[in-house]
């Protein structure tokens, strides 16, 4: 009996106890998956005041910078900001873009060298961290993890990216692209390195300098030219990444948002070819035609092809370009065919 009133006993003990871990079980269910989604917790924008001040003053020194290269500074100071504006932008273009980020075409050391003063002059961040960002936009286009995603709107995909933390998929999906040909890549190391010192130099001192020494301009109406081009340089690239994936056409393809726009793409010195360039991004021309009234870039690697320190350009056949429009555009360059197997 005694036996038996301890194994009832036992039992029940034991069927308590299954009934607590049971219990417990569900309850660190519960919490570990009330854990998991407090670990994701909903993206919020964090404003980096710093930057938005920057952009301010940039933007109205800017206006007024405009305000005296037209009524009050020389010539001369005009005429530097163009040249300077265009170095610039055949840096990013040239180089940022088709050479470093797409690897389109290759260039020998002393190019290279060229292109990447030009593109420190552009101040859009140092070649490792622009090409970084490109190659997240190509691969995660549209989607969180492209740094300016332009399905968040015209004013994010322009510049209210770089006033706001990047969304973590852009640090977490970023991790995925390769950069190791960067970083076997002197040039870029050695920018990367040196770019505190470099980039305020070729950005901003010598550009307000060289009008200061050469034809005695005042230092402030040069130091607002400067501004001027500065930003208006910034202006027309971020429009690639706003205009030209919003309005145009999709020739190539229909189901993604970059356009081929001709403002853009004249403005743009020939990168708002944007429908064809995601589409086919290795093509140095970054565009079917290779027309240099509207894709200066082009002109210009042609000119170093020529000269013979731009070799390996690499372009896309019409019989393929066709081929994918005919499959995949909106039929506004070439007619749309139901035909997959052409
Ligand atoms: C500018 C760039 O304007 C413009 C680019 C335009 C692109 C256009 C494309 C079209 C092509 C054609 C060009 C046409 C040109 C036409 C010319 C005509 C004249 N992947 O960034 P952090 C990680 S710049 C992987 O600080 P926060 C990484 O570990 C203007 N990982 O993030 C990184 O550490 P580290 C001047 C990534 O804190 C860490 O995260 N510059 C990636 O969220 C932290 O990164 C500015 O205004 C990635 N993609 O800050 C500067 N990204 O770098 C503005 C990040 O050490 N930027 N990671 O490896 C900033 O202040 C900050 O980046 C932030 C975000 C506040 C925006
Ligand atoms: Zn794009
Ligand atoms: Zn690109």
């Amino acid at each position: 009996f005694g036996n038996s009133a301890t194994l009832f006993l036992e039992a029940s003990q034991q069927d308590v106890s299954q009934k607590k871990n049971a219990t417990e079980k569900t309850t660190t269910q519960k919490l570990s998956l009330q854990k998991i989604q407090n670990s994701k917790p909903k993206y919020q924008w964090k404003i980096v005041w710093r930057n938005v001040i920057a952009f301010l003053y940039l933007h109205i020194g800017a206006l007024y910078g405009l305000y005296i290269l037209i009524v009050a500074a020389k010539g001369y100071t005009f005429l530097w900001a163009i040249i300077v504006a265009l170095l610039a932008a055949i840096g990013v273009t040239g180089g940022a873009h088709r050479l470093w980020a797409h690897r389109s075409y290759k260039a020998k050391w002393p190019m290279r060298v060229i292109l990447m003063i030009f593109q420190t002059m552009a101040f859009q961040n140092h070649i490792y961290e622009w090409v970084r960002d490109h190659r997240v936009h190509h691969k995660f286009t549209d989607t969180d993890a492209d740094p300016h995603n332009a399905q968040r709107g015209f004013f994010f995909s322009h510049m209210g990216w770089l006033m706001v933390r990047k969304h973590p998929d852009v640090i977490n999906k970023g991790a995925t692209v390769d950069m190791s040909d960067l970083e076997k890549d002197p040039v870029v190391v050695w920018q990367r390195r040196l770019y505190i010192v470099l980039m305020p130099l070729f950005c901003f001192l010598l550009p307000t300098w060289v009008p200061c020494h050469f034809w005695n301009e005042k230092p402030m109406y040069a130091w607002y030219a400067t501004l001027f081009r500065y930003t208006l340089s910034l202006n027309l690239t971020w429009l690639v990444n706003s205009a030209a994936h919003i309005w145009g056409m999709k020739p190539y393809d229909n189901t993604i948002s970059p356009t081929d726009s001709i403002s853009v793409g004249i403005s743009a010195m020939g990168e708002g070819w944007h429908n064809y360039h995601h589409v086919f991004p290795w093509d140095y021309k970054a565009a079917e035609l290779g027309n240099y009234r509207t894709n200066f870039t082009t002109a210009i690697i042609d000119f170093f092809a020529w000269i013979g320190w731009a070799y390996d350009l690499k372009t896309v056949s019409y019989t393929m370009v066709k081929k994918r429009a005919a499959r995949t555009g909106d039929g506004s360059r070439y007619e749309r065919t139901t035909d997959h197997h052409n």
